[in-house]
């Protein structure tokens, strides 16, 4: 793990209710007393600046709800234009890359794989492997996230794993 971060973040399944297809699976696994967590973020975050970096860790599990791998909860940058990298440190993950029409584009970022992520674009990363994904992220420390659009609506394509393969199929909420 990172050492020098200095905000440690977890996410659980309870709070990844809303964005997974199959709610009525997530609400069961819950009531069942089981809370996984789904990915932890190591930041390195600097106060908000124009032209100073931020950077962060994220080490996403693997595993599914149903058929839909585990995934980020994905966000717009606040201010615009803010882009970002992301660079695969461990695992095999995807990228995926949303405009404000809803259209998808998809990157691989595995181990070794750099993805850009241009301005005015969501961003979720995607664990599609078997082991833990890694990867760090590096972003203006004034960006911002905006997770309400995505909480909302979702993305408009989710990826899941069916008869051993990977694919990117239309969101069916
Ligand atoms: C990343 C993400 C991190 C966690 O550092 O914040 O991977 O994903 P969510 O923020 O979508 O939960 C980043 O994109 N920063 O801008
Ligand atoms: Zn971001």
């Amino acid at each position: 793990m990172p050492r020098r971060y200095n905000k440690k973040l977890q996410i659980k399944l309870s709070d990844l209710r809303k964005l997974f297809c199959r709610r009525d699976l997530v609400e069961e696994i819950l009531s069942g007393g089981k809370d996984p967590v789904i990915y932890e973020v190591y930041q390195i975050s600097q106060p908000p600046s124009e032209g100073v970096f931020s950077a962060a860790t994220t080490v996403l599990y693997p595993g599914k709800i149903g058929d839909e791998y585990y995934f980020t909860k994905g966000h717009f940058h606040l201010k615009e234009p803010r882009g970002e990298v992301y660079i695969g440190l461990a695992g095999r993950g995807l990228l995926l890359l949303q405009d404000r029409n809803r259209k998808i584009d998809k990157l691989s970022l595995n181990k070794g794989e750099v993805a850009f992520i241009p301005p005015n674009y969501a961003h979720r990363a995607v664990n599609i492997g078997d082991e833990k994904m890694v990867f760090l992220s590096i972003y203006p420390s004034d960006a911002g996230h905006d997770y309400e659009i995505i909480e909302r609506e979702g993305f408009s394509k989710i990826v899941v794993g069916r008869k051993g393969k990977v694919a990117l199929v239309d969101n069916p909420k």
